[in-house]
């Protein structure tokens, strides 16, 4: 039974890592949407749409230095009741003829040193890395602070 098992697996492993290869990802990035936090803290969401039939992984963001001191891939998660914020440096997976939306209470971007500019300005652009497909740039309208209320993943 171990010898069986042991066969199993890296078969299984090969066959889902070809998956990953086969096809082509046509990514869509939809809803950009930002929430400001108190301070110079700020959630960004969006959903990212895979149209293709190859799987894709968000690697990297970027934000315009001189709006923003940095940007980070994080997930909200609960353990024990309590929600904690956790970075997530490997980036969100987005399977092939799938769906990941970054929203309130799970994946999200995080924006620290927002600067006040970025409300004249009407946006944050920012430069997306996909795996395969390679730079998207979106730009993420500046909605009502009030709307804020510090219900991103620093509270709840
Ligand atoms: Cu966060």
């Amino acid at each position: 039974m171990r010898t069986r098992l042991g066969l199993a697996v890296p078969f299984l492993l090969a066959s889902a890592l070809g998956a990953c290869d086969e096809g082509t990802p046509a990514i869509v990035v939809e809803k950009p949407a930002l929430r400001r936090t108190p301070g110079e803290v700020a959630a960004v969401y969006f959903t990212v749409a895979n149209r293709g039939d190859g799987a894709d992984r968000l690697v990297a963001v970027a934000v315009a230095e001189d709006l923003a001191d940095r940007i980070e891939m994080h997930e909200t998660v609960v353990e024990d009741g309590v929600a904690r914020m956790l970075e997530r440096p490997e980036g969100y997976r987005i399977p092939p003829r799938g769906t990941v939306a970054l929203q309130e209470g799970g994946r999200h971007l995080m924006v620290f040193g927002l600067r006040e500019e970025v409300a004249s300005e009407g946006g944050l652009d920012l430069e997306l890395t996909f795996e395969r497909t390679g730079k998207v740039s979106i730009r993420v309208p500046v909605g009502d602070e009030a709307e804020g209320e510090g219900s991103c993943c620093l509270e709840k």
